[in-house]
């Protein structure tokens, strides 16, 4: 039985990931804040199906310490980098703590596995966002990086500590380059989730305006369930390598409204309004992956597309909703 642990297992991807290692028969461990235990409603409520199937370790990505514990106590075959502060907008807003966490923290997870556990394989969560001022379109794994945001560029540095450890200790890191993945389980503060749930929203009469900045940005959108295989397939490959993971489609976030209000019966202009306090400082403008290299070596092809996961959001908070609406109602009829 393999052993993997993941940073980030709380989240969006850390819970597809976490739920795909089980699948396959991994011991799945995952690293996750004090404060996450003491609010496991609220903060583990993506992997509180799994909660008696996998073990939690609390530490901070900011305390090199804590990581280093985590490595003494356990023999792990696999770690999957995920965790960070991954919302760009915030990154604008506090670049410090972004930088601190997400540079800092990949490189104690890293020096931690060299010191104890160089043979364990290390899978590092990069980003589009790298390409940010994009030099070629479609972008691909030696598109030269630009990126617009102290997140970007805490990922920048992220990706090349992954890289500098491969080549000076001859460990195996690499790093997945994905572009935009969304699901329902999907943070609400990313465009995606706060159109879905919005749509949803306004179609059951909750609200009926929606404040959104561009319109006009262009994303590589896919479904974060199905990129997980990605991650823990660039892990069996024989020698360590990145890999972007796209769909190789771009749509517009205007698209994006386009399609959500539609699928619930409505018009995404009647509803949606511009606040100019939502625009980001420097902007990424268009991604778009070419898929070619996760085709040929990874064998990885995404099958889910844009309409679909437009559907699968929007659909999944009218249930949410509804059902949340029906038991607020029952508990008042009660
Ligand atoms: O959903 P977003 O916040 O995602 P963004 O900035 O593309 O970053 C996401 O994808 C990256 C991969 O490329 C990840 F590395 C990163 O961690 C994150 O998961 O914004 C998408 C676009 C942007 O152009 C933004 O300006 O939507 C535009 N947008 C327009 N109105 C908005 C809004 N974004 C947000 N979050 N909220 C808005 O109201």
């Amino acid at each position: 039985m393999k052993r993997a642990l993941i940073t980030g297992i709380t989240g969006q991807d850390g819970s597809y990931l976490a739920e795909y290692l089980l699948s396959l028969g991994y011991e799945v461990h995952g690293v996750v804040r004090r404060v996450a235990l003491e609010d496991p409603e609220q903060r583990l409520r993506r992997i509180v199906h799994l909660r008696d199937k996998i073990q939690l370790h609390p530490a901070s990505l900011e305390s090199y310490p804590s990581l280093f514990q985590i490595f003494s106590r356990y023999e792990f075959d696999e770690c999957y980098h995920l965790a960070a502060q991954s919302f760009v907008a915030e990154s604008f807003s506090d670049g410090f703590s972004t930088m601190a966490i997400n540079v800092n923290g990949t490189h104690f997870l890293l020096e931690a596995i060299r010191n104890l556990r160089p043979s364990c394989k290390f899978y590092f969560a990069g980003s589009s966002e790298m390409f940010g001022k994009v030099a070629e379109v479609p972008q691909r794994e030696i598109t030269r990086f630009h990126p617009r945001s102290p997140y970007g560029i805490s990922k920048v540095a992220g990706f090349f500590l992954a890289m500098n450890y491969r080549e000076a200790y001859n460990m195996f890191c690499s790093s997945g380059i994905l572009f935009n993945h969304e699901s329902p389980r999907r943070g609400f503060e990313f465009v995606t989730r706060k159109i879905s749930s919005g749509a949803a929203r306004i179609r059951l009469g909750l609200q009926n305006k929606l404040s959104l900045g561009n319109l006009d940005a262009r994303r590589d959108w896919g479904h974060a369930e199905e990129y997980v295989r990605a991650m823990h397939l660039m892990l069996q490959q024989p020698t360590p390598d990145d890999f972007v993971v796209a769909t190789g489609e771009t749509h517009s976030v205007r698209e994006f409204c386009e399609l959500a209000f539609s699928e619930v019966g409505l018009d995404y202009r009647e509803h949606v309004e511009i606040d100019e306090r939502l625009q980001r400082p420097a902007e990424v403008d268009l991604l778009i992956g070419d898929t070619t290299k996760a085709r040929e070596v990874l064998k990885f092809t995404p099958a889910r597309g844009f309409q679909d996961l437009v559907r699968d959001m929007v659909h999944s908070d009218l249930r949410l909703l509804e059902n949340k609406v029906s038991t607020e109602q029952s508990t008042i009829s009660a």
